[in-house]
């Protein structure tokens, strides 16, 4: 039995005194330590230009690091790497494309290249690393042609990815300049996991319209990349959280001092809240218009609700992301301006990251959670916000119907987020719910996110790659010499 060998962008190495990883981190490091694998993938740091490493051609060697029964592999990237790969098209390209905002999406075939250059350094330093009998699970929009770029070095090992945000269908990912190719880089997988039924069938539509390839009857695509005939198997495999874990977590955060400090200063007002990383696909002007459309449609809220808005800063090295900061804190003081009270501000904007047993106390706190992306592939504060309820007396869940998370979660209000009225109704209902129908509403929420846990998506992602048929050319690769 071989190992599981994960790469993802960022490898974040734990570190001495350093507080819990989420939920997914953990899922991934248990099913690393059970299969006894390795974790690779960039570093977090930046290289000088000057180093015999950066020049063309030259291989990247791996830093290794073993930590609590996990090998690390790491390697640090190139300042104009992390511009053009990283910056340039992984997150101005891929990233807004992928969550259908055409209008934001910036293309530079330099950084097409660097993000090329960057996926074949990936193969080249991991490649020396793997055994035959190895199954490599890539994650994520930044790594889509890695498998390409091992095919082409020869690697025989199975590999599958799974793409954590949403994949449109080809009337959208035609805008990009290098669809085609991008969609012939993801042959060279033998499993393509998505989070939702709405992006396999994007998937399977771009394939079809984008390729001409024809799915077939088990949900397979048959086509060359590499000079090789690859069949790619696409499913769905909605990732969870730990919900036991958060809800331990939140259970005892009530008792902390943040979250006494935040209830006692709310003077028995209701506490609506929302957390996410500052990204424009998170709808954030969008929900802040929705609550003053609360307010200004529903006046029997004025004073009696509070909304508390935690958005942790993110790639402010983006221009789009630094224009949504300054939007933000005009509009939160434009609302407070509107409608605060000497004694009651009704928005409380923290842009910064707050502890994750904070959050999740917050979480706990709140009657409402508002989560409203405009588009995203699943949404994991969602589900955790259902998980840190009080079974006793659970809050509401107000979330978007573009939330992968809205395919799973019947039990929330389901909501348009760019209809502010909408918003406003969703949460004057959600403030307004009787127990009964809140705790029965929650209940069915909290039964799937049992199910579903990030542990249960890990092991049935491998268990589906694993299971599929071996292409023939691992046979060559045990005995070389038939080729
Ligand atoms: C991508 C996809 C998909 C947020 N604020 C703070 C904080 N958070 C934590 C949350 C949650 C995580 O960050 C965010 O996860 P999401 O799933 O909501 O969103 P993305 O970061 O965009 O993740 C997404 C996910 O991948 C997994 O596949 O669901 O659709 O876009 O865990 O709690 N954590 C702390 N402080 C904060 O202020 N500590």
């Amino acid at each position: 039995m071989g190992r599981v060998v994960v790469v993802s962008n960022r490898v974040a190495v734990p570190r001495r005194g350093e507080p819990a990883a989420g939920g997914l981190a953990v899922a991934l490091k248990d099913m690393l330590k059970a299969s006894g694998g390795l974790w690779f993938g960039w570093s977090g740091e930046t290289r000088p230009e000057t180093r015999p490493e950066t020049r063309a051609g030259a291989t990247l060697e791996p830093r290794r690091q073993r930590s609590a029964g996990i090998d690390y592999a790491t390697i640090d990237l190139s300042e104009a790497d992390l511009k053009g790969f990283y910056a340039g098209y992984s997150n101005n390209t891929l990233w807004p494309l992928f969550h259908f905002r055409l209008g934001l999406m910036e293309y530079d075939r330099r950084e097409a290249a660097s993000y090329r250059k960057v996926n074949r350094d990936f193969a080249q330093a991991l490649l020396p690393l793997l055994g035959p009998e190895d199954t490599i699970w890539i994650h994520d929009y930044q790594l889509i042609p890695m498998a390409a770029e091992l095919r082409a070095l020869g690697a025989k090992q199975r590999i599958g990815f799974f793409l954590h945000i949403p994949f449109p269908p080809w009337a959208v990912l035609s805008a990009l300049p290098d669809a085609e190719r991008l969609l012939r880089d993801l042959l060279a997988y033998d499993l393509i996991g998505v989070q939702t039924r709405r992006d396999l069938s994007g998937m399977l539509n771009c394939f079809q319209d984008g390729l001409g390839l024809v799915p077939d009857a088990t949900g397979g695509v048959r086509g060359e990349v590499a000079g090789q005939m690859r069949r790619a198997q696409l499913s769905a495999h909605p990732i969870g959280i730990d919900t036991r874990g958060f809800a331990t977590l939140a259970r005892k955060a009530a008792y902390g001092p943040e979250t006494q400090r935040l209830a006692a200063s709310l003077g028995g007002r209701s506490l609506i809240v929302g957390a996410e990383r500052l990204d424009y696909t998170k709808g954030l002007p969008h929900r802040m218009r929705g609550f003053a459309a609360l307010l200004a449609r529903f006046p029997e809220h004025l004073n009696k609700v509070t909304y508390l808005q935690v958005a942790a800063r993110s790639r402010n090295e983006v221009a789009s992301y630094r224009n949504l900061r300054r939007e933000l804190d005009q509009l939160a003081g434009r609302i407070n301006g509107d409608y605060a009270e000497f004694d009651w501000t009704p928005v409380r904007y923290v842009a910064r990251a707050v502890a994750r047993d904070t959050l999740a106390g917050f979480y706990r706190a709140a009657r409402v959670g508002l989560v409203t992306p405009l588009r995203d592939g699943m949404n994991l504060v969602a589900k955790e916000y259902v998980a840190a309820q009080d079974p006793d007396d659970p809050g509401v869940l107000v979330l978007s119907s573009f939330a992968g998370a809205a395919e799973s979660m019947e039990g929330a209000l389901l909501v348009n987020p760019l209809d502010a009225e909408a918003v406003a109704e969703q949460l004057d209902r959600a403030l307004k719910m009787p127990l009964a129908e809140r705790r029965e509403r929650w209940d069915s929420m909290m039964r799937g996110l049992e199910e579903q846990t990030a542990t249960r998506w890990a092991e049935s992602f491998l268990a589906e790659l694993e299971e599929l048929p071996i292409p023939e050319q691992d046979v060559f690769w045990e005995t070389p010499a038939r080729n």
